[in-house]
């Protein structure tokens, strides 16, 4: 590989060398003597940082010149990971840089993990957003991504005495190589206040007199593409008081009262919001997100204006705006709040661009996910922007009345009163709620899910009447995630292995081509080496569950894993239940009848929102239950489980590579899409899971790639109820007759077998069917679950399938590249072209 022909910077390995001493000399101020490793990797980064500027610079040159449509991705959340390795090899820079570092006496992936993650975001929604930032890069399409720079991202969770603790993320202390200040685009953000109403004849003039301002000021972090010049940016905003410092109450020696702007300015990008669908309704949420928002718009029509003065008709063939969940929907009133206020349009006109601009994404059905804003905190601290939603919502109705106008009355009222965007609190009449998935809906030209079964859901559950007034706005965009972090970077080994089976790289940007390793499934050579990866890769994780926890494993065991969020929904509890049933199951064998036993170590990690007490009895449990286990001497060399503290991008970069199964196992029809079933489909790990999200596209795809004969779930563990029999079994659950290993198993934990006797909450969540709990089906599932479980021990006994099955997952996981998933939101929504510098 060489370096791109553009760049200024050499990059042949004495250059480097030098260049990175100087960087620790000069900007760390550290001994060129004494290169630590910290030092090492910040004079490396620092390096890097050059290359990405010049890139990033002849990128927005060009689009500068060129003036393409832009799509603008804004996200509450970007969970970004580390960047020095991705850096380097999105940059074809390894060999140079592993060789420079050599010469400093360190290793490359060592040095890699001094970088601390970049982790703003809980999950799903927010790795998506990051894998989507790659992929637009690498596709050369014109496009930023807008969100927060906040100063503490997620939690990093410890364990202590089995329980989770949340510690704070301090992640900047050391510097952020891979940001850039501009102290130069700045933009203020009010807040409260009141209204100035002046009427001019029949014309209204609204000015808002806000009470609070806090200055935005952007940090743009390059994105690099691979494998092209093109470098991407996502533009971070950190909030900043107007006043640094109060000096006169400060001269009255009031020392406290003078830093309180600054305090309030600054709480709004201090911390992440650390809820994964459980939210609460804090207002400094609502303040974070309609500051990012409301900098980020008027950054874009900054730039817009520059160009094309105020002709903001032109607006939707320049920019689209993607709402990743309801979180950035307060940019819709924005909108109109700009253009209106600000810019003088009418009312009708602004409107019109409004929802020309912007498309939304739903990730999650889940009601208490759905976010609604009391309107009197929305007033207090968004008097405009109520009043906007407002009259918004009037001229809604007043559509829909024309709309459903064949409709019986009393059927209309009550249509419309369940599409309204400001209704009444359900639980509570007199409140009256925003609610933010319905202006998303309103103001946007295109609604999307993120697995097909999720978008066909949401038409007929959440937003059904909006599919009946509008059916042409709803798509599907089955999510995907970036192949290069993913899979070439974090398992280079396999990757070496595919590239000299295709006799090509080519794969790494046009995935469909996986598919050329399906003759080499039947090839027993090749499978030697396939598994012999696999195997290097477990005394990888193997080395890190050693440090994690202190034990040793045995990497020829099964390594069973499931890492996500804890949820009830995800039902980490019925994998414990199982491995509870197994370790009954080995206790009652004889020692001959052990030998038959198929050894596996299990793997649980993920974090808990910090109120969520059920998710966190989840962990507790798994810590009890793997205390018992792997220190049982007549079960620990055929059965271990593990709770891997602080689950993040890195620990899964390490995990999703080792493992030979993984788990997805959540209620049908409740997980909207998943992508870490995508990331392991990739690296080869067989699944073992229910038929929801986009575990049934993955299935659809793996029996594809078997041939015509093949049926969806072949080569698949598949188990569960399906999502249409949900409804019915949820309603008919009082009278379920559980089995008696569930009984037997409940038991034991109840009568405090592991050793704590605080799971009762935990217990009757699921097992009290008189007061009509297990909202999530565990009982339903937990026999066909152990049956299928008995499957993959009988499949694991033959190697050769087992193997073969592992190569065909990877090689019908093309679908699944955000490359894909980028491809359609670019042609089906957002109507932009890519754009490369030569
Ligand atoms: C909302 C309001 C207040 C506080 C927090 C929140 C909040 C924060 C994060 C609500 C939801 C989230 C995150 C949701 C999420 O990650 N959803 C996941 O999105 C993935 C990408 O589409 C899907 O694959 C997963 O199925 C979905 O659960």
């Amino acid at each position: 590989r060489k370096r791109a022909e553009t760049s200024k910077k050499p990059t042949d390995p004495e250059t480097v060398h030098s260049d990175v001493l100087a960087k620790v000399e000069f900007n760390s101020g550290g001994n060129r003597g004494q290169v630590t490793a910290l030092l090492a990797y910040q004079g490396l980064a620092w390096n890097l940082r050059e290359h990405l500027m010049e890139r990033m610079i002849a990128t927005q040159n060009l689009w500068r010149e060129k003036d393409p449509k832009f799509v603008y991705y804004l996200s509450a959340e970007f969970l970004m990971g580390r960047s020095l390795l991705n850096t380097i090899q999105n940059l074809e820079l390894y060999e140079p840089y592993a060789q420079a570092l050599k010469m400093l006496g360190y290793n490359l992936e060592t040095l890699a993990e001094k970088e601390r993650d970049a982790s703003l975001g809980n999950g799903g929604l927010g790795r998506l957003a990051a894998c989507f930032l790659d992929a637009m890069a690498t596709m050369n399409l014109p496009g930023w991504g807008y969100g927060i720079r906040y100063k503490y991202g997620m939690f990093k969770q410890i364990i202590k005495d089995g329980e989770q603790m949340e510690v704070p993320d301090v992640w900047l202390t050391d510097g952020n190589p891979w940001e850039v200040r501009r102290p130069d685009v700045v933009f203020p953000v009010s807040f409260g206040g009141k209204l100035k109403k002046t009427v001019t004849g029949s014309h209204e003039l609204v000015e808002w007199i806000p009470d609070e301002q806090v200055i935005a000021m952007a940090y743009d972090v390059p994105i690099p593409g691979f494998n092209t010049q093109n470098t991407g940016n996502l533009r971070l905003w950190e909030s900043l008081p107007v006043n640094e410092f109060d000096l006169d109450a400060f001269n009255k020696g009031d020392i406290l009262s003078a830093y309180n702007e600054k305090g309030r300015a600054e709480a709004i990008t201090s911390v992440l919001y650390p809820n994964d669908s459980t939210p609460e309704g804090k207002a400094l949420r609502l303040k974070q997100q309609y500051f990012f928002v409301s900098a980020s718009l008027q950054d874009v029509l900054a730039r817009f204006k520059k160009v094309h003065g105020n002709q903001f008709d032109l607006l939707p063939e320049k920019a689209c705006f993607q709402l990743n969940d309801t979180h950035p929907t307060i940019g819709i009133a924005e909108m109109v709040h700009l253009l209106v206020d600000k810019e003088g349009l009418d009312w009708e006109a602004a409107w019109g661009i409004t929802t020309k601009v912007f498309a939304f994404t739903n990730h999650t059905i889940m009601p208490e996910a759905l976010e609604k804003w009391p309107v009197k905190v929305m007033r207090e601290f968004l008097p405009r922007h109520m009043e906007i939603i407002e009259t918004i919502d009037t001229q809604w109705q007043a559509f829909l009345e024309e709309k459903l106008s064949e409709m019986p009355k009393a059927e209309k009222q009550a249509a419309i009163d369940r599409m309204a965007i400001v209704h009444p609190n359900q639980w509570n009449k007199e409140e009256m709620l925003v609610n933010m998935a319905h202006l998303a809906v309103v103001g946007s030209h295109t609604v999307n899910g993120v697995a097909q079964i999720h978008s066909d859901i949401i038409k007929s559950t959440i937003f059904k009447d909006f599919h009946g007034v509008f059916p042409l706005k709803f798509q599907n965009k089955t999510n995907g995630v970036t192949p290069r972090r993913w899979l070439v970077f974090s398992n280079t080994d396999l990757a070496t292995l595919i590239t000299e089976a295709l006799g090509t790289q080519e794969w790494m940007t046009n995935c469909k081509l996986l598919e050329g390793l399906k003759p080499f499934a039947e090839d027993a050579e090749f499978r030697k080496k396939w598994s012999a990866v696999k195997r290097k890769n477990k005394e990888r994780l193997g080395a890190k569950i050693r440090e994690l926890t202190g034990d040793d494993v045995d990497t020829s065991s099964m390594f069973d894993i499931q890492i996500k969020r804890i949820h009830e929904y995800k039902r980490q509890f019925l994998n414990v239940l199982s491995v509870i049933r197994r370790y009954n199951t080995i206790k009652a064998m004889t020692p001959e009848e052990r030998k038959s036993v198929v050894p596996r170590v299990c793997v649980i990690a993920g974090k808990a929102a910090s109120s969520y007490e059920r998710a966190k009895d989840i962990i507790r449990l798994v810590g009890a239950v793997g205390d018992t286990i792997n220190t049982d001497p007549e079960v620990r060399d055929l059965l271990r489980l593990y709770f891997l503290p602080d689950y993040n991008v890195s620990l899964a970069e390490v995990i999703i590579p080792a493992a030979d199964l993984s788990q997805h196992i959540s209620t049908a029809g409740t997980e909207a899409s998943g992508t870490s079933n995508m990331k392991f489909q990739m690296n080869g790990s067989l699944i073992l899971g229910t038929m929801d999200g986009a575990n049934i596209e993955i299935a659809e795809e793996i029996a594809a790639i078997q041939g015509p004969d093949a049926k969806v779930g072949d080569g698949l563990f598949i188990f569960g109820v399906d999502a249409k029999d949900v409804p019915k079994l949820r309603k008919e659950r009082k009278e379920f007759k559980t089995d008696p290993r569930w009984d037997e198993i409940m038991d034991m934990i109840k009568k405090g077998t592991f050793g704590n006797d605080k799971f009762e909450a935990l217990v009757d969540s699921v097992n009290d069917m008189t007061v009509g709990n297990d909202w999530f089906l565990l009982a339903n599932d937990f026999a066909t679950y152990l049956d299928v479980q008995d499957e993959v021990d009988a499949m694991w006994k033959n190697q050769d399938e087992w193997v073969r099955r592992s190569i065909l997952y990877t090689a019908s996981s093309g679908k699944f590249s955000s490359d894909r998933t980028i491809s359609q939101y670019a042609e089906e929504i957002w109507d932009v072209q890519p754009l490369a510098v030569a």
